[in-house]
């Protein structure tokens, strides 16, 4: 029965006829320029989200988050600015004031060095993409150590390791 089928397959893919979309994407590399990873940026009906991929660190747990400028100049990637935060709120999804618009969880890296991960923005997805691509671009920022999710203005992450700028589909 093909209708009910595609009822079926359908119900954690959002509507039928909208497929999801990858609208951005960067390449993250360290400062000394190795690739170690990939980010998109993914427009569904209704929402943005960001699907990361690594493949080259040592395993652990590490901070990334989206930053205010697309420049990734090594060797500390300070030009990426800080934490995407257009609403002005504080950094980290368990602070009371937060969370930075640029705020994701910790991405870890398994024994062989890799590590996936995906993460739904709950912001406007208009308003997201507006900032995501404004002039000044955005930044896929991967630190030293993992996020504490309330720390302003970083979470306490360390330095930052590797950096992607964001660059628009087409
Ligand atoms: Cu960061
Ligand atoms: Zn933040």
């Amino acid at each position: 029965m093909p209708t009910a089928l595609c009822a079926g397959s359908s119900k954690d893919k959002g509507e039928m006829g909208s497929a999801p979309a990858v609208i951005g994407s960067a390449l993250i590399a360290t400062a000394s320029g190795t690739e170690i990873g990939t980010a998109e940026i993914i427009r569904a009906k209704g929402a943005i989200s960001i699907s990361v991929k690594v493949n080259g660190f040592e395993a652990g747990e590490r901070a990334l988050h989206l930053h205010s400028t697309g420049a990734c100049d090594a060797p500390d990637f300070t030009s990426a600015g800080g934490h995407l935060n257009p609403f002005e709120r504080a950094h980290g999804s368990l602070n009371p004031d937060g969370q930075h618009l640029g705020d994701m969880p910790n991405i870890t890296t398994d024994d062989n060095g890799q590590a996936t991960l995906t993460f739904t923005f709950s912001d406007d997805p208009d308003h997201l993409i507006q900032e995501i691509f404004d002039a000044n671009g955005t930044a896929v920022m991967i630190h030293a150590g993992p996020d504490d999710y309330i720390s302003d203005p970083a979470g306490a992450a360390g330095p930052r390791i590797a950096c992607g700028v964001v660059k628009p589909a087409n």
